[in-house]
């Protein structure tokens, strides 16, 4: 029995030798059935249901970070203190992408079996506000009240009451609930609800068709991602505040759009640009970034380099989209 589970042992171990990678990466499995990520409207109503069970469900258990709230409010606490290491310099995106990852995993520990789902808000921006994301009952609710504190008044999560704003307690003078204020359109002037003009198909076919790495990151970030954020959110919503944005669930789906239209990037000259990574970083001196550069994550999950992060097939991560 004891020469038995010696012989296991080596073995084991031998594998694990076997298995680590020349280049000095982490061990990694191989991605041969990546998980295809899909558009929220693409999904079954089951599906949905679960996804949205699951995302309620974070709030009901403990905190992973050692604080006194809830598992759903420390996305958006790690988001905002760690939101000048991750925000307009090139770690938004793997940061992002990890990020993403960090939540799906805890949405499977809350009895959901899906893939995170994307908000194509590109194919939406004629009218984002008949978006099916903003479905009642299959999406994530609509708009806040038209007072000053703009609590949702429907779908699933009109309920939750999230326990920061800025990373720090929520105030009086802070919406004392998930907030949304939809910036209103123009019709008379051409101009849509939501910013949706920023994010058409013609603004989405000038970005991708930039080649630098780094320009590419500042003009989808700077541009369609920015204007979600403040179109969906207003001045006065969650999501509208980019430092807390994660408190409504609605964040992961336009993460993950962004996270998309940079992979088709990718996959436009995988061999040269899955790896592609470069730019200034906002240390106050623009020290360049790199793929050994460490993209921390608060406890929430191990701090790992942002070389983990560049190819959906590789490292930690295994999935693609459907588009
Ligand atoms: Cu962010």
């Amino acid at each position: 029995m004891k020469a038995l589970s010696a012989i296991t042992l080596v073995s084991v171990s031998l594998q694990a030798v076997l298995a680590l990678p020349q280049a000095g990466l982490s061990p990694r499995q191989t991605c041969s059935s990546p998980k295809v990520r899909k558009e929220w409207s693409k999904a079954t109503q089951a599906e949905q249901s679960s996804y949205i069970q699951a995302a309620l469900c974070l709030a009901t258990k403990p905190s992973k970070i050692g604080l006194k709230t809830t598992l759903y409010d420390d996305f958006g606490y790690i988001h905002a203190l760690l939101f000048g290491q991750i925000h307009d310099q090139p770690s938004f995106f793997p940061w992002h992408r990890y990020f993403l990852d960090v939540y799906e995993k805890a949405l499977h520990d809350c009895g959901y079996s899906g893939t995170i789902m994307y908000w194509d808000w590109v194919a939406d921006s004629a009218a984002p506000a008949k978006a099916k994301v903003f479905d009642t009952v299959r999406g994530f609710g609509t708009n806040g009240t038209n007072t000053r504190e703009h609590c949702l008044v429907d779908g699933p999560f009109k309920d939750l009451r999230p326990a920061y704003w800025n990373g720090e307690p929520r105030n009086e003078f802070n919406p004392p609930c998930l907030a949304r204020a939809w910036e209103p359109g123009y019709p008379e002037f051409g101009v849509i609800e939501m910013y949706g003009e920023s994010y058409s198909p013609p603004v989405l076919e000038r970005i991708n068709a930039i080649e630098d790495f780094d320009e590419f990151r500042r003009d989808l970030e700077g541009g369609p991602h920015a204007a979600i954020h403040g179109g969906v959110g207003g001045r006065d919503g969650d999501m509208g505040l980019q430092s807390s944005s994660p408190n409504d669930p609605l964040f992961f789906l336009h993460h993950a759009q962004v996270d998309r239209l940079w992979w088709r990037w990718q996959q436009q000259d995988a061999p040269r640009r899955t790896f592609m990574y470069y730019g200034p970083k906002q240390d106050g001196v623009g020290t360049p970034a790199t793929l050994d550069d460490i993209l921390p994550m608060a406890k929430l999950a191990a701090d790992l380099k942002v070389r983990e992060f560049m190819d959906t097939k590789g490292g930690p991560l295994c999935y693609t989209y459907d588009s």
